[in-house]
């Protein structure tokens, strides 16, 4: 299998939007379902005060700035000098009656109201008009206000709206992040050798991200951009019908275009999203191989590929841009034509007096309004494209089914209880990773408690598969591994594992301190206990040679220290435990003739009073166990004690003789 780790996956295409996947989501919401109608009921909100502002600003002119005549829209048949407008003036007013006097012959008056054109506010002089306007000023001075205050009230909402959406964003995050951790945390091991460590990184990190994203912007689109669009046409339409057509005449286009890059976008952003996939995987192999490559002066050639991709990645980025480069300012140019419309059939008909001013300058606001949406569409078309491919991928990790849950017991069957193991018995198991390509053959036999039984044979001749059986890594293909006489699915697998200690063949250890490397904390434990354990298990004096002792820090996998360190460390950890039955997976890497003295000793003070299994790869270990099985091609070839299989003559004592340079 080519480890791609996850990247290639990336050629896969999601729909920007799929109903399946969307009510598989669902749930994931529906803890915050309030917070969510919450934010939706204030991104309503929100874009009704964004189609307010340019209103009152209409209002603000119509009203205030440029009054019109009561009889400007009313009458049809008005003459031009009947349209002109006219400012009214109170004349109960001292300050107002005393300018209406200087400038009488400008004035009409009838009864307390004197009427002036507001062409002939030309011949009034400045500080005269901020009087005879005071009404006005005072309008304006509240018609801000309002404006002001709506947009100060616009920014609190945007802010509590945003606040609720992250949080939300992020709790859905949270808990789609930690669903997927369980769940991987508890799949069967066979599923680990499947799926590179890569691609669940990118499961559990970008793809969760993905999913934040498409929550806070799916939102945004569905409910503020869809809602604003309408809204805006609405309100065109209830302000001037006609105008709001002949602006409108350009959303063939808009449409057409969109439709357009979709289509162009689709590819590109693919094409983008592969090359940077394939820079991952390159560079990840480089990192992984660096040994090799500057082994091997493989530098140059390396250096070339990689250059290739990523001059091909700067290609496809290139035509990203362009297309974007073109969308997004032709969306613009058609908001831009569709002012241009505006203003030319618009201003004509507030020439004719059909349209007023303050209608005319609302119009252009809201048609700026009206593009921007669209403009944007480009970046959220492809975060939803994005945000589906991940949650197709995430859903496929989900439904992943452990394969070892008691896939064969009757459903009334108990969990068996296990207090004591008495007895491990494999009848006629065989075993293979991959169909038709067994590992084991019809391997068959029993430990009793209190006994070691050992296996030995040549590399790959399946050991450690033989071993990974009992902790139900993973089942037999056929045949039956059985506990106490009972089959082994029947117990429950962590009640079950929780009385074995495992010391691998690669022991691994945490990133972490030794302390927590060797007790797991599960139990407490004192200090005396520690010692001991410590002590049995021949780790005293490596401990005591480093710097910070049980709690100096170990790095990723316990690299920091030897492996025959490691394995020390694994067996205090198996000491730990006080387990009842003991899995020993004996290193293969070359460890010096002390330490394998240590880590003998030990082994032998672990198995004291215990039942175990152990692999062993130099005979020495097993001289002593009560039965030695051969393993050779996956086949139990020979059985017996030492002394029997030495006098036997067979594939043990030539192993032995080999083993001793005879
Ligand atoms: N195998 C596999 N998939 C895995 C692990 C192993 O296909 N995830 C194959 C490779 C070997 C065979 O199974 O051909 C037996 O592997 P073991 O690890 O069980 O072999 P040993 O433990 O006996 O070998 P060694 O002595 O090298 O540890
Ligand atoms: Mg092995």
């Amino acid at each position: 299998m080519h480890p791609d780790f996850g990247y290639f996956e990336e050629t896969k295409l999601g729909k920007p939007y799929d109903i399946k996947l969307l009510k598989r989501l669902y749930p994931y919401s529906r803890p915050y379902r309030l917070l969510l109608f919450g934010s939706i009921g204030l991104v309503l909100l929100i874009t009704a005060l964004d189609l307010a502002l340019p209103y009152i600003t209409k209002v603000a002119i119509d009203r205030y700035i440029v009054p019109q005549t009561d009889s400007l829209f009313k009458d049809s048949g008005y003459d031009t000098e009947a349209k002109s407008r006219r400012l009214k003036v109170n004349v109960t007013d001292p300050a107002k009656r005393r300018l209406v006097q200087k400038y009488s012959d400008l004035f009409y008056t009838e009864g307390q109201i004197a009427t002036i054109p507001y062409d002939a506010l030309s011949q009034v002089e400045k500080s005269d008009i901020a009087v005879l306007r005071q009404n006005d000023l005072a309008g304006l001075g509240s018609i801000s206000a309002i404006f002001l205050g709506l947009v100060i009230i616009n920014f609190v909402l945007n802010f509590i709206q945003k606040m609720i959406m992250e949080y939300t964003g992020h709790m859905i995050m949270h808990d789609l992040r930690m669903r997927l951790f369980t769940h991987i945390q508890n799949l069967a091991i066979e599923f680990f050798t499947r799926n590179p460590v890569g691609r669940l990184v990118t499961r559990v990190t970008n793809d969760v991200q993905n999913m934040h994203e498409l929550f806070t912007s799916v939102i945004s689109l569905v409910f503020k951009d869809l809602f604003l669009l309408l809204g805006i046409a609405l309100v065109l339409l209830i302000l001037n019908w006609k105008l709001a057509l002949v602006s409108f005449t350009v959303l063939p286009i808009v449409l057409y275009a969109s439709l357009n890059f979709s289509k162009r976008a689709r590819d590109i952003f693919r094409e983008l999203r592969i090359k940077i996939a394939e820079i991952n995987t390159r560079f990840s192999e480089t990192i992984g191989g660096i040994r090799i490559i500057q082994l091997f002066r493989q530098e140059l050639n390396n250096y070339r590929r990689f250059k290739a991709l990523n001059h091909e990645n700067y290609l496809a980025g290139m035509r990203q841009i362009h297309v974007l480069a073109v969308f997004m300012p032709l969306i613009e140019l058609l908001g831009a034509v569709a002012v241009a419309l505006v203003i030319f059939y618009g201003g004509g008909r507030v020439l004719g007096g059909f349209l007023s001013l303050g209608a005319l300058v609302a119009f252009i606001s809201y048609i700026r309004m009206f593009f921007r949406p669209i403009r944007d569409l480009a970046e959220k078309y492809n975060i939803l494209q994005n945000a589906m491919a991940s949650a197709e991928r995430i859903f496929l990790i989900l439904d992943t089914k452990n394969k070892l849950q008691r896939p064969s017991a009757p459903p009334n069957t108990d969990v068996l209880n296990l207090e004591q193991i008495t007895e491990v018995k494999l009848e006629n198991v065989s075993f293979s990773y991959v169909e038709n390509e067994p590992v084991l053959k019809g391997i068959s036999f029993n430990i009793q408690a209190g006994e070691t039984v050992a296996v030995v044979g040549p590399t790959g001749a399946g050991k450690t598969s033989l071993i990974n059986l009992i902790p139900r890594f993973y089942d037999p293909t056929s045949g039956r591994v059985l506990i106490n006489g009972h089959a082994l699915k029947n117990f429950d697998t962590s009640l079950f594992r929780s009385k074995i200690a495992l010391v691998m063949q690669e022991p691994f250890l945490f990133s972490g301190t030794i302390r927590e490397n060797i007790f797991d904390g599960s139990h407490p434990i004192s200090e005396k206990d520690m010692k001991n354990i410590l002590k049995a298990a021949n780790c005293k004096n490596l401990i005591d040679r480093l710097p910070d002792g049980l709690d100096t820090t170990l790095s990723e996998g316990g690299a920091s220290i030897s492996s025959g360190e490691r394995q020390l460390i694994s067996i205090a950890r198996a000491f730990a435990r006080e387990p009842q039955l003991i899995l020993f997976d004996e290193a293969t890497s070359y460890i010096d003739s002390q330490t394998e003295l240590q880590i003998q000793e030990a082994l032998k003070k672990l198995m004291e009073n215990r039942t175990s299994l152990i692999v062993a790869h130099r005979l020495s270990t097993v001289r002593n166990a009560d039965r030695i099985l051969v393993l050779n091609r996956g086949r139990i070839i020979e059985t017996g004690s030492h002394l029997e299989l030495i006098n036997k003559k067979g594939f043990y004592f030539r192993l032995h003789q080999l083993q001793n340079g005879i």
